[in-house]
C-alpha cells in the first residue's frame, strides 16, 4: 500500500508512511514541512522553515481510523455543526470520517509542492448524504500554506451546504490570547443559546468559547506571544472560534484536560446564514491560507 503510493506518486518532496491504521503524507521543501493523512484528508502539521508547528494535534488522538484525528484541519462538509434536520446523522458532515484517495502530487511555481486528495460517494456517505458528489482537498506548501476544499455537485438536485476547515492552532496559552480581525463583526454564541452579539475590541480569548462570526470575509491574526499567525480566507463568509475551556474539555475522550490551554480553533467556513446553494453541475471552493510572521 505505502510502497504502491510512493511509486505511483513519486516526488522528491513527498513521503508516504503508515501510522497505526492511517496513511500519512509528508511534504518537505525549502518552505517547510506539512503532514496530512488520507483519513478525512486532515492536515496534521505545518512547520514553516525555521519555525514551530502552527497546528495542534491532541496527544491522545487516535490513528486507528475509528474516528477523526483530534486536531489539525478536519474537513466539515456538507454540513457544519449538527445536521440541520436530522441530528442523529452526527456533527460536521461525512467528509472527515472517510478515507480519501490521493489524486495528484506536483510541483508548482516558486518552489511550492501540492498534494490533492479526493473523495467520491461510497456506502457510508450515501447512508448519510444520498447524493453524487466529488470533493477535492488541495494542500499547497509554498511561501504560505494553502488549503482548498472544492465541492462539486454531480447530482440532479440543488443542495444547501455549510462547511468549515476546522483548524486547531497550537498556541502557548489560550487564556487571554489576542485574536484580531473580527472587530465589528456579528456573531452567534453557541454557549448562550446562539444569542447574537457584535465583537467590539479585538478578541481576548476567555475559554470556553464557541462562536460563529457571520458575514466575515477578512483575515484574522492570532497573536501568540512573539509570533503572529495570519489566516486568510477565500470564499468563506463565516469564521468560527472555539475553545472548550476547563469544564468542556472533560467531555472529549481524545483531549487531555489541560490541553485546552494549548489550542484554539479558528475556522474558515460558511455556516448558519452563510450556508449557500450549490446547483447541479456547480463547484465551490472554500480556501484558507496560513502565514506566520
Ligand atoms: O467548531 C466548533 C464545534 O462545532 C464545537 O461546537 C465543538 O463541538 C467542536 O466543533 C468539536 O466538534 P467534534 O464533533 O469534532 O467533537
Amino acid at each position: 500500500m505505502i510502497s504502491t503510493l510512493q511509486q505511483r506518486f513519486a516526488h522528491p518532496d513527498v513521503t508516504f508512511s503508515q501510522r497505526d491504521q492511517l496513511v500519512m503524507i509528508e511534504i518537505a521543501n525549502a518552505h517547510g514541512r506539512a503532514t496530512l493523512t488520507t483519513h478525512g484528508a486532515t492536515l496534521l502539521s505545518y512547520v514553516p522553515t525555521g519555525g514551530e508547528d502552527v497546528l495542534w494535534v491532541s496527544e491522545t488522538a487516535v490513528y486507528d481510523g475509528t474516528k477523526p484525528v483530534r486536531g489539525g484541519v478536519p474537513v466539515c462538509w456538507p454540513w457544519f455543526g449538527p445536521h440541520p434536520t436530522e441530528p442523529s446523522k452526527g456533527a460536521h458532515g461525512v467528509a472527515r470520517h472517510q478515507v480519501w484517495e490521493v489524486e495528484t502530487v506536483q510541483s508548482l511555481s516558486r518552489g511550492a509542492t501540492q498534494v490533492v486528495l479526493s473523495l467520491s460517494p461510497n456506502a457510508a456517505t450515501r447512508a448519510l448524504w444520498p447524493h453524487e458528489f466529488k470533493l477535492d482537498l488541495a494542500v499547497t506548501l509554498g511561501e504560505e500554506l494553502r488549503v482548498e476544499l472544492t465541492g462539486h455537485n454531480l447530482s440532479g438536485e440543488e443542495w444547501t451546504i455549510s462547511e468549515a476547515l476546522h483548524t486547531y492552532f497550537r498556541v502557548a496559552e489560550a487564556e487571554g490570547l489576542t485574536i484580531r480581525g473580527l472587530e465589528g463583526t456579528r456573531y452567534f454564541d453557541k454557549n448562550r443559546d446562539f444569542a447574537e452579539f457584535t465583537q467590539g475590541e479585538p478578541l481576548s480569548l476567555d475559554p470556553p468559547m464557541d462562536c460563529v462570526y457571520v458575514d466575515h470575509t477578512g483575515s484574522v491574526v492570532i497573536e501568540d506571544g512573539g509570533r503572529k499567525i495570519e489566516i486568510g480566507k477565500q470564499n468563506s463568509a463565516s469564521t468560527i472560534v472555539w475553545n472548550p475551556g476547563a469544564e468542556g474539555v472533560k467531555a472529549f475522550a481524545d483531549m487531555p484536560d489541560d490541553q485546552y490551554h494549548r489550542m484554539v480553533c479558528v475556522e474558515a467556513g460558511n455556516a448558519l446564514g452563510n450556508s449557500y446553494q450549490l446547483a447541479p453541475g456547480e463547484k465551490h471552493t472554500l480556501g484558507m491560507t496560513i502565514r506566520v510572521r
